[in-house]
């Protein structure tokens, strides 16, 4: 499958997007760039997200699963990206995401972790609390298999938060492939 180049130089005053507004396999196509940059691991899947402005077609930062240091997941990193570029903790930083904010994500975040570690979920309805505007709609490409932690609850969980999830289907088989290269 072709996949498009990673638009170089991202970060919030590049706006040289090559993705159309709403264009969301264009979007998902990125996120699974993203993917494919996650090095293979038996123990989770290899995702990627795309952190998007939806009000004025801008992107905040991408990420993949393990690009920073320690445990980290795709959305995460796109998270802690956009608050280290903004000198704030990723705790806050609902604080300084626009009204607007998206996440492309090629799986459904994680509700539970095996880890332990705080699910994407819980970070993803962190940057809303307080009345802060944070994200308010996730593009999810697949749902998580139940292969580690069974029935994932996190569309289920977003959803009672108020977030909208929306699924963009079409490239399933090929970010299920890439999700789960290392596995046995
Ligand atoms: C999503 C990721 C990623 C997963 N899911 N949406 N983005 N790796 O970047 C979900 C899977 C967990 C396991 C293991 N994977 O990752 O359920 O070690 O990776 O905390 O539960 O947990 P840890
Ligand atoms: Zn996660």
């Amino acid at each position: 499958m072709c996949v498009p180049q990673k638009p170089s130089g991202i970060s919030s005053d590049d706006n040289a997007n090559p993705i159309a507004p709403l264009d969301h396999i264009g979007y998902m196509q990125l996120a699974l760039s993203e993917a494919h940059e996650s090095p293979p691991k038996p123990s989770n899947f290899r995702v990627g997200a795309v952190l998007v402005d939806e009000g004025n077609n801008k992107i905040l930062a991408t990420g993949f699963t393990l690009e920073l240091p320690g445990n980290t997941h795709a959305e995460q990193c796109c998270l802690q990206k956009f608050a280290e570029r903004n000198d704030i903790p990723e705790e806050r930083v609902g604080e300084v995401l626009p009204d607007k904010t998206v996440i492309y994500t090629t799986m459904e975040p994680c509700g539970l972790r095996l880890s332990g570690n705080m699910p994407c979920v819980e970070r993803i309805i962190r940057t809303r609390q307080g009345g802060k505007k944070g994200v308010s709609k996730v593009y999810l490409g697949v749902k998580e298999p139940e292969k580690f932690v069974g029935e994932n609850t996190g569309r289920a969980k977003l959803e009672e938060a108020g977030i909208e999830c929306i699924h963009i289907s079409g490239l399933e088989e090929e970010i299920l492939r890439v999700a789960t290269a290392g596995h046995e």
